[in-house]
């Protein structure tokens, strides 16, 4: 049945997912949500004529829009939103291009290459019976194809966790003068970007996925440790808000 409403595909692991999702929501957006499995993703992106092989991509009228900051873009232009600042553009590029990647790194070096069987039910939460069988028995080449791709390991955890503390400090310094809002004094999508890339670290209830998610040992003593943190104090505070 071929229908106008646009289909966002995601992994629901994904924070980037997470950060496209909550724009399409906050801008009122229709759209069907259809969670993909890891390697189905690839093909269907393809398919699609996307070009490349990563989630969130939304497909409508015949073409196919990739990456979290361009689904926004074409949401806020949809929506008519006033389009957004240069000040948001840096905000959300600079969390997207290393606290989105380095949150990730830190979480699967120790989640995925020591407790993997935590990981896969979050991948395959929303998928058929089918396809959860299929992830199952594939889940070991999985695994091996996600360690090399994001280079993952006890010293790239240790290092990503660096990264992650410092990027964190940013984030506490341009909130240190009271602002509620990142940019200006209205929710933007420099809130939605910030707030969906660091929810792995904060778990807000409101969050779709995380907030029946368990940390491995290591990373939930580091994120106790940095519960009071003000910007994780923030994201909890925006998703109560705005979620
Ligand atoms: N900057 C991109 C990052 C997207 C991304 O890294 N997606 C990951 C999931 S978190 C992915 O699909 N990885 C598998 C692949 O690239 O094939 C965005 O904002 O959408």
């Amino acid at each position: 049945m071929r229908t106008n409403t646009p289909v966002l595909y995601v992994f629901a692991i994904s924070h980037y997912c997470e950060k496209a999702r909550w724009a399409l929501d906050h801008f009122g957006i229709d759209y069907e949500l259809r969670y993909v499995a890891p390697g189905e993703h690839g093909e269907i992106a393809r398919k699609l004529g996307a070009p490349k092989s990563s989630v969130p991509y939304l497909s409508l009228d015949g073409r196919v829009i990739q990456g979290s900051a361009n689904i926004i873009s074409w949401a806020e232009e949809k929506s008519g939103s006033t389009p957004f600042s240069a000040a948001c553009g840096e905000i959300e590029r600079r969390i997207d291009d290393v606290a989105g990647v380095h949150v990730r790194r830190f979480y699967y070096s120790e989640a995925l290459v020591e407790y993997p069987s935590t990981v896969r039910p979050i991948f395959t939460r929303d998928l058929s019976f089918a396809k959860k069988m299929k992830i199952g028995l594939a889940w070991g080449k999985i695994r091996k194809i996600m360690m090399a791709r994001m280079d993952l390991g006890a010293q790239q955890g240790e290092e990503s966790k660096a990264i992650v503390d410092a990027e964190l400090a940013w984030i506490d310094g341009l909130l240190a003068d009271g602002r509620d809002y990142l940019v200006g004094d209205d929710f933007s999508r420099a809130d939605i970007a910030v707030a969906s890339i660091l929810s792995p670290l904060a778990l807000p209830p409101e969050h779709p996925v995380y907030n029946r998610v368990n940390h491995p040992p290591r990373m939930a003593d580091d994120i106790t440790r940095w519960e009071q943190r003000p910007t994780l104090q923030w994201v909890r505070d925006i998703y109560s808000k705005h979620r």
